[in-house]
């Protein structure tokens, strides 16, 4: 016959299995991105097509719950660019360009990722940024006779139009 130390070990046992499963039901589901958006890693993403100036992209990111893309690395750059050559018609046509949440806006040339990641990764164009005639804002610029290169940044005027992705994290 079971001791009383037994029975209750079992009866913990079984209490945590439940615990367990039920919580695996639960994050099986907190998991899934939102219906429209695309699961990439641990990542939900959405592209927007119309084009768009830097800060009514940034508004449309933050009020459906993400923000503008940051590159923490070369990975998530190519994540993101094939994400874009997937998505996109004729992605070989020269000068596509869609903006990345990256602005120098504050203090030139102090450039900050809009979703506060810390900037420890840059991919810049050879010669850029340039701040040409005043550019503060950052677009993945699909120049380039290689994939490399057709997803390097260039700083632009951040009143130009362009595509852009929403971005916001799995949980
Ligand atoms: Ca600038
Ligand atoms: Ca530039």
């Amino acid at each position: 016959m079971a001791s009383l130390v037994q029975k209750i070990s079992l009866m913990v046992l079984l209490l945590t299995g439940f615990v367990w499963l039920s919580e695996g039901e639960v994050c099986r589901e907190c998991t899934k991105c939102p219906q429209y958006w695309m699961e990439i890693g641990e990542y939900c993403y959405q592209y927007f097509g119309n084009k768009m100036k830097f800060h009514d992209a940034e508004n449309i990111c933050n009020r459906i719950g993400g923000d503008l893309p940051s590159i923490r690395n070369e990975e998530e750059g190519n994540t993101i660019y094939q994400l874009w050559k997937g998505l996109v018609n004729n992605p070989t046509k020269m000068d596509y360009a869609y903006w990345i949440g990256l602005r120098d806006t504050h203090q030139e040339k102090k450039f900050e990722w809009t979703d506060g990641t810390p900037l420890q990764y840059n991919n810049w164009k050879h010669g850029e940024p340039n701040n040409w005639e005043n550019e503060d804002c950052v677009e993945i610029r699909n120049a380039g006779n290689n994939d490399y290169e057709r997803q390097r940044w260039n700083d632009r005027g951040c009143n130009h139009d362009r595509a852009f992705f929403c971005r916001k994290p799995l949980n």
